[in-house]
């Protein structure tokens, strides 16, 4: 389907007209509308669900405004790519590049976020077990010593940001990362299977300025099972 300023342009230069207000039409007929490629996902369980741990107001605006941004720049940035490639522009390659990849990441990564998590005592909290949990041990000696290094890689995030527990593919390891803004990562090949989201639009409005809090509460709704549906699909 063609972008929209180009069907716009090509329409024009045919002779149609466009009335503002009515859809676009030939002789009746409908055209096609563009469509948004990237729609934001449901959140799979209420916006009340994981109270007290995060609370609703923070989960309603984190997921129907902070994520339906990231959703909405990604498909401005893909569209507008699409553009200045045709253009031939290439420092506007460059920029629409880099806003693909930041929202993009912000995309990709609540999506995985909103997954990972569950009501506590419905499929939040506690500890791994099977794959993740043997994966778990066998790269950070126990449960405890992958949580104390998550919690405090996740606390020293300077600025916006996420921890990250990823499945690095070459080596077939778990490891701990942390990612700047949505994207910033050092490693390639490797694969997020559960992360944190520390920006403060994910804790402030209950936790301000306690991250840590924030954090060490949020283990009671992670989700292990997704998490080994997450790895199991990697491995
Ligand atoms: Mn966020």
């Amino acid at each position: 389907m063609p972008h929209r300023r180009e069907f716009l342009t090509s329409a024009l230069a045919t002779g149609l007209t466009l009335s503002a207000g009515s859809p676009l039409s030939i002789i009746g007929a409908p055209l096609p509308v563009p469509t948004q490629t990237h729609k934001l996902p449901a959140l799979p369980y209420d916006y009340n669900a994981l109270e007290p741990h995060i609370d609703e107001q923070t989960m309603r605006l984190h997921h129907d405004k902070h994520h339906q941004g990231y959703v909405n720049g990604l498909n401005k940035a893909e569209d507008m790519l699409s553009e200045a490639r045709s253009s031939g522009d290439y420092s506007l390659v460059q920029h629409w590049s880099r806003q693909a990849a930041f929202h993009g990441g912000g995309h990709w990564l609540h999506s995985m976020f909103w997954k990972v998590m569950a009501p506590n005592g419905k499929g939040g909290g506690g500890e791994p077990s099977g794959v993740v949990m043997d994966a778990i041990q066998s790269d950070f000696g126990s449960f405890d010593a992958f949580k104390k290094q998550f919690t405090s890689a996740a606390n020293a995030v300077e600025g916006s940001g996420w921890a990250l527990l990823l499945y690095q593919m070459e080596d077939k390891k778990l490891l701990v990362l942390q990612a700047e803004n949505q994207q910033k990562l050092s490693v390639w090949g490797a694969v997020p299977v559960l992360g944190i989201d520390v920006w403060e639009h994910a804790y402030y409005l209950k936790y301000q300025n306690r991250r840590l809090d924030y954090i060490e509460s949020w283990w009671n709704v992670v989700n292990w099972k997704q998490i080994e549906m997450n790895l199991n699909a990697l491995i």
